[in-house]
């Protein structure tokens, strides 16, 4: 390189530090073109240069004491593998979501008869689930306040709190909403990122607590919203560690949980869920699965067998584009993803982790049923065995 080169470079080094410098100094960050609204609040913030990204992606706030509740008719909750409506407003609200904590024994292998003592969340009020696991979906839009509200009941035995991935603040509300049995704890945080997001219970021995099945996801919608897909539902794949696969109830297997060696990964709670329950879509649909991995440790090979994902939103990042045109997407453990498959022949999908000891031998399988017209166009058995 040339002298002058390099003299040009270092004074356009020096100059930005310069300028970095009096911006920081001035305390002029954070004001990054924020619209003039009287109700609304920057929210960037500097980073250790003092500088500010150009395109922060956390939207501007409307500050709390200008919003209003979510509409009565806004579902902000709903069970797997369903999904509630996407968010179709266009301002911040308040979601209020009320979670009670599930301590039971269930089923986690119906065929079979395996039991285990599933711990999890539900829906206050809601007396459908009785596995609890995974807990509910949750589903806000980007800037919503949402104000949590869990009870752990007086029947149940153990502490337990939720850490929300979505959220920002101390433990993603971990300390904050420790609830011994007969308490209830509330907190209200911004959702600054769109996204699908894992929470779990992060109380005392964690990993014990998630083993039982405490885990769940919640989605935020972006500010531009995806676009429309026919089906939509809620996946999670977790683990179970037990000391038996023999029917009646089994315990935890602690040597087998720190080994990383789950005797079970399942989708939606038990093995089973989506292969006794097949999901349905017709020919021509756009289904989209929001994904959560819950782990507790092994990461996901996420694949749907005779389909592909037409689009994926990578580590459940809606913000940034998709790729599309996948076969399978890598779920690490506590992440999610968000894939669309189109139904294009009558079929059985079959959704699996591709690491097929799991799907085969664990319970990491689920149906996706297509209905509709053939189309030799696209599929045709030509000679019949
Ligand atoms: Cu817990």
């Amino acid at each position: 390189m040339k002298e002058s080169r390099w003299v040009t470079l270092l004074l356009g080094a020096l100059g930005g530090v310069v300028i970095a410098l009096g911006l920081w100094a001035f305390g002029d960050v954070g004001d990054n073109s924020a619209p003039a609204a009287a109700d609304t609040i920057p929210n960037q913030v500097p980073v250790a240069t003092g500088t500010v990204w150009e395109d922060d992606i956390t939207p501007f706030l409307t500050s709390k004491a200008s919003l209003e509740l979510a509409p009565a008719d806004e579902v902000h909750v709903a069970n797997a593998p369903d999904m509630p409506p996407p968010i179709t407003r266009t301002d911040q609200r308040i979601v209020e979501v009320h979670f009670d904590v599930v301590e039971n024994v269930a089923a986690i292998d119906p065929a079979t008869g395996v039991e285990f003592e599933t711990w999890g969340y539900k829906i206050a009020g809601d007396d459908t689930p009785v596995i609890g696991t995974p807990g509910p979906v949750i589903r806000a839009r980007v800037g919503d306040v949402f104000r949590f509200t869990v009870t752990n009941p007086e029947s149940n035995t153990h502490p337990h709190n939720v850490d929300f991935h979505a959220v920002t603040g101390q433990g993603g509300g971990a300390e904050a909403t420790v609830v011994a049995p007969g308490e209830t704890a509330t907190i209200e945080a911004r959702l600054l990122y769109p996204g699908v997001f894992m929470y779990h219970c992060a109380f005392g021995d964690v990993p014990e607590h998630i083993a039982h099945g405490m885990y769940g996801g919640i989605v935020v919608d972006p500010e531009t919203p995806l676009p429309a897909a026919d089906k939509e539902f809620y996946v999670v794949q977790s683990e179970y560690y037990t000391d038996s696969l023999e029917p009646g109830l089994t315990e935890l297997d602690r040597d087998a949980l720190l080994d990383e060696e789950p005797s079970m990964v399942v989708f939606n709670g038990y093995k089973g869920s989506l292969t006794e329950n097949p999901l349905a879509i017709d020919v021509g649909d756009r289904a989209r699965f929001y994904f959560v991995n819950a782990g507790i440790d092994l990461d996901s090979n996420f694949h749907p067998i005779g389909s592909h994902w037409d689009a994926v939103w990578q580590e459940g990042a809606t913000y940034s584009p998709p790729i599309r045109g996948s076969q399978t997407t890598l779920v690490p453990a506590g992440g999610g993803v968000v894939v669309d498959l189109v139904g294009y022949v009558p079929s059985r999908i079959i959704l699996v982790d591709h690491a097929l000891t799991r799907a085969f031998y664990k319970g990491a399988i689920g149906f996706v049923d297509v209905a509709g017209s053939e189309n030799p166009e696209i599929f045709e058995v030509v000679t019949e065995p």
